[in-house]
C-alpha cells in the first residue's frame, strides 16, 4: 500500500531539515519502506482537504489506505510497531525506547523549540533577552541530564531506535545556536546520527524539495 506523507511546499527553515515531516520521511527510510510525499502550501493547510486530515492544519500527515494519522510521534510510533528496525523486540526494552520518545516530544522539545521561536518571532520584543536566557536555563537543565545518561554510549538505550531518532531532531533545533557545544557527548550523539544512511537519504530528500522550489 503507497505511504503519502504531507510537507511544506515552501519550508521556512529553507531546507534545514527542521521540519517535521524529517523525522517521518528519516523513519521510513530506517526501515526501507518507499514513500510519497503531497506538498502543500500555507493556504491549502487551512482548507477543509489537510483539516480533515490534520484537525490543527499542520504538517505532516500520514496516509497509506485507509489509515490517516497526524502527529509526526504518532506517525514514527506506528511506522516503528509495524516495520523492523526501530523498537527492540524484547518487551521491556521496547518500552524503554518508546519512553525515549515521549522523552524527545514532552520534555525536550518543548524550551527547544519555543527557544528557536523566539529568536525568529521575538527578537524586538523588550523582553526579548531575558525571554532567551530563561529558555536557555530550561534547554541547559534537559541536556545536562540527557548528556549525563547518554555517557559515552552511542546511543540512548542500546541499539538505534525510534526514541533516538525524535531525540536527534529535536537536538538538530540547537544547531543554528551555540547550546550544544558545550555537551561533546551530545553534539557526537547528533552527529552520529546524522551520518546514517537512511538520515542523509531523507535530509536530501526534504532539500530537494526546497531547491526545486527555490529554482522554479
Ligand atoms: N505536534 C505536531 C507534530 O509533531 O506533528 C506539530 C506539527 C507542526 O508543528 N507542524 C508545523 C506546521 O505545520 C511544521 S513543523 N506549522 C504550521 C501551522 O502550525 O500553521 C514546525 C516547524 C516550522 C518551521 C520550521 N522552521 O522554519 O525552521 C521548523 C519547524
Amino acid at each position: 500500500m503507497t505511504i503519502t506523507i504531507t510537507a511544506f511546499e515552501r519550508s521556512p527553515d529553507r531546507g534545514r531539515g527542521l521540519a517535521r515531516d524529517m523525522r517521518v520521511r528519516w523513519a521510513l527510510e530506517e526501515v526501507g519502506q518507499p514513500y510519497e510525499v503531497r506538498l502543500v502550501s500555507f493556504k491549502a493547510m487551512t482548507e477543509p482537504a489537510h483539516l480533515a486530515l490534520q484537525p490543527f492544519g499542520q504538517i505532516p500527515t500520514y496516509e497509506e489506505g485507509d489509515l490517516t494519522l497526524f502527529e509526526s510521534g504518532a506517525i514514527v510510533l506506528h511506522i516503528a510497531e509495524r516495520h523492523g528496525g526501530l523498537l527492540p523486540d524484547e518487551t521491556n526494552a521496547r518500552a524503554r525506547a518508546i519512553s525515549w520518545m515521549f522523552a524527545a516530544l514532552n520534555t525536550v522539545e518543548p524550551p527547544v523549540f519555543d527557544h528557536s521561536l523566539a529568536r525568529i518571532l521575538e527578537r524586538d520584543q523588550p523582553w526579548y533577552e531575558q525571554r532567551l536566557r530563561a529558555l536557555e536555563e530550561s534547554i541547559g537543565k534537559r541536556l545536562h541530564s540527557l548528556s549525563a545518561r547518554l555517557g559515552d554510549a552511542d546511543w540512548l538505550d542500546g541499539a538505534f531506535s525510534a526514541g533516538d531518532l525524535l531525540m536527534v531532531t529535536v537536538l538538530l533545533r540547537l544547531k543554528s545556536s551555540n547550546i550544544l557545544d558545550e555537551y561533546p557527548n551530545l553534539a557526537a550523539y547528533v552527529a552520529r546520527a546524522e551520518a546514517r544512511p537512511a538520515y542523509q537519504r531523507a535530509f536530501a530528500a526534504q532539500l530537494a524539495v526546497f531547491q526545486a522550489a527555490s529554482s522554479g
